[in-house]
């Protein structure tokens, strides 16, 4: 299952736009009939208008439909996000109306275009496309509202984050003022996302790294892991589940220097919410901005800052690794920056122990000719 790329989804025109565009398009499609009889002339130019007019409606709403994700083809992770930003049923109930619609359009097109085929006389002919009009827009009218609420959820979901499913998720965690988005921003190649979760204003990151081109996609979790359970409302609680989902890695940040203003002591408890939160996902905790720790010693803190830059320009090189004596945890900082490296490679190596299968090795039972 594909992630829904929520920047792509197309614009949603209001009911006034749709309708003047379908209609300047019908009378553009009348004016280029032409009949020396002006009886024909007129029947044809009617039914030009009144088609061209339904199936400029119909062909717009119904690519809209398609272009826009369904529900049902949606990750879980999306399915919540759209939960909690727009909600699900009026999303379902909106694309819905546009389907409807589409269908009303081309059957009133149809019927009044059938009953024209009849006529002998002018005036009816000319009625009979009034009436058609008439009844298009009246039907368009009752999906007004349908297109407003996409209109505005268009401009809501284009911010949300994208996880890509095909790709291993590491969710960073940790109380606020760790350094989730700076270590994210380290970590990846080339900038971070910058996208939102609908029950948050702070701004969230999604980056990747690349290793043996295999994509690792890192996914902030800021006002979401970070706050004592019962301040969490249920959309909150549906999107940690959806997290418990997709992530095949959890990584809790710690600050033990104390810098973001969270005691070690709330740390610790948090730490062990997430993972009561996320059992089923694999955690690995490391301590942050490493350069403000005193426990370390600076020199091996130097040899480690120099060895990681080193690797910029020799990839094959060393890894350097530091652990922080008191916690054992491995250290790293963003700003120096240190222990990047070696978390990259701790986090390839276990999610790489989760599919350890080998993708070429046959099926038990297999049979095989050279057996
Ligand atoms: N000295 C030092 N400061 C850091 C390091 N990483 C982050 N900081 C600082 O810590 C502060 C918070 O960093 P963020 O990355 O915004 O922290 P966050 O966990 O994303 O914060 P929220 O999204 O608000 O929960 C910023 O002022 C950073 O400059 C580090 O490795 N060393
Ligand atoms: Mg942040």
């Amino acid at each position: 299952m594909s992630s829904v790329v929520w920047r792509n989804i197309p614009t949603v025109l209001t009911l006034d736009e749709l309708l003047d565009k379908a209609f300047t398009k019908a009378k553009k499609a009348g004016n280029l009939v032409v009949d020396k009889d002006r009886v024909y002339r007129t029947r044809k130019q009617m039914t030009r208008m009144i088609q061209s007019a339904g199936d400029a409606l119909s062909s717009t709403l119904l690519d809209w439909v398609h272009r826009w994700p369904s529900l049902d083809q949606m990750s879980l992770f999306d399915i919540a996000m759209v939960e909690a930003s727009v909600g699900c049923d009026d999303y379902r109930q909106s694309l819905g109306a546009c389907q409807w619609a589409a269908i009303k359009c081309q059957e009133i097109a149809s019927q009044n275009a059938k009953k024209l085929r009849r006529m002998v006389n002018i005036p009816p002919m000319h009625d009979t496309r009034r009436e058609a009009y008439g009844r298009i827009s009246s039907i368009m009218g009752r999906i007004g509202k349908n297109l407003d609420f996409l209109r505005e959820a268009r401009d809501t979901l284009r911010t949300l984050p994208m996880i890509d499913q095909a790709d291993s998720c590491i969710v960073v965690a940790g109380a606020p003022n760790v350094g989730k988005s700076a270590l994210i921003a380290a970590m990846s190649s080339g900038k971070p996302d910058i996208a939102a979760y609908p029950f948050t204003t702070r701004q969230l990151h999604v980056g990747h790294f690349l290793n043996r081109r295999l994509r690792y996609q890192l996914v902030d979790t800021p006002g979401l892991l970070d706050r004592p359970m019962e301040e969490r409302n249920p959309i909150e609680m549906q999107a940690i589940a959806a997290l418990e989902h997709v992530g095949d890695l959890c990584l809790f940040l710690m600050d033990p220097s104390e810098a973001g203003g969270t005691p070690m002591e709330a740390q610790q408890n948090l730490l062990k919410e997430v993972a009561g939160l996320l059992p089923q996902t694999p955690l690995i905790v490391i301590d942050g901005k490493g350069d403000l720790l005193t426990q370390i010693d600076q020199d091996e803190w130097s040899a480690v800052v120099e060895m990681e830059v080193a690797l910029e320009s020799n990839p094959d090189g060393p890894i350097p690794e530091i652990r922080n004596p008191d916690s054992g945890h491995l250290v790293i900082s963003s700003t120096s920056p240190a222990g990047i490296a070696r978390l990259r490679h701790e986090i390839v190596t276990r999610i790489g122990e989760q599919y350890d299968d080998d993708p070429l090795s046959l099926p038990d039972n297999w049979h095989r000719r050279d057996e």
